[in-house]
């Protein structure tokens, strides 16, 4: 018995050292607080919004009158692979018909751009902040030389954008 609830009490120790060890194994690789127009490249149908923002410094407004793909930033200078990358931003919508996501761009020099959008979750209608975020899988040696976040806007309405991540995590 005494053995018994040993083995026990070491099984719980050994689940909640990789429960904690699993939480701190996200890596911050780049950050776009959306403080400032200047971090956004699409300048146009989009505009700062000091009074509705997730993070208290502003956030960036798209006034959609139609489909649109805003380019949010291209990261460049990565060292990540053996990893999985993830963008993450918060949202928020008014009116809006149709859906908005994230949507993430990795260049693999002489193989090719590929995507990953945040299709699970996608937003529509009127909604406060929520967190949104798609993940990309990196093999090992698989490195892009450019990471594009944008978010992709199918419709038309009132889409706010805060505080982006993009962080890693051990595969
Ligand atoms: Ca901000």
């Amino acid at each position: 018995m005494t053995r018994k609830s040993g083995l026990i009490a070491c099984w719980v120790i050994a689940a909640a050292f990789a429960c904690n060890s699993e939480d701190h194994t996200e890596v911050i690789v780049a950050e776009v607080p959306l403080d400032s127009l200047d971090e956004v490249i699409t300048k146009s149908g989009v505009e700062m919004d000091a009074e509705v923002t997730s993070d208290g410094r502003g956030s960036l407004r798209v006034n959609a009158s139609q489909p649109a793909r805003v380019r949010i930033a291209e990261v460049d200078g990565l060292t990540v692979d053996d990893a999985q990358l993830i963008y993450r931003a918060r949202l928020r919508s008014r009116e809006l018909r149709g859906h908005a996501f994230l949507e993430m761009w990795c260049v693999f020099p002489g193989q090719g751009e590929f995507f990953s959008r945040a299709l699970q979750s996608p937003l529509t209608g009127t909604n406060d902040w929520v967190t949104q975020e798609t993940p990309f899988l990196l093999k090992e040696g698989q490195t892009p030389s450019r990471v594009v976040l944008n978010l992709i806007v199918e419709g038309q309405g009132t889409v706010w954008l805060d505080d982006i991540v993009l962080a890693k995590t051990p595969l």
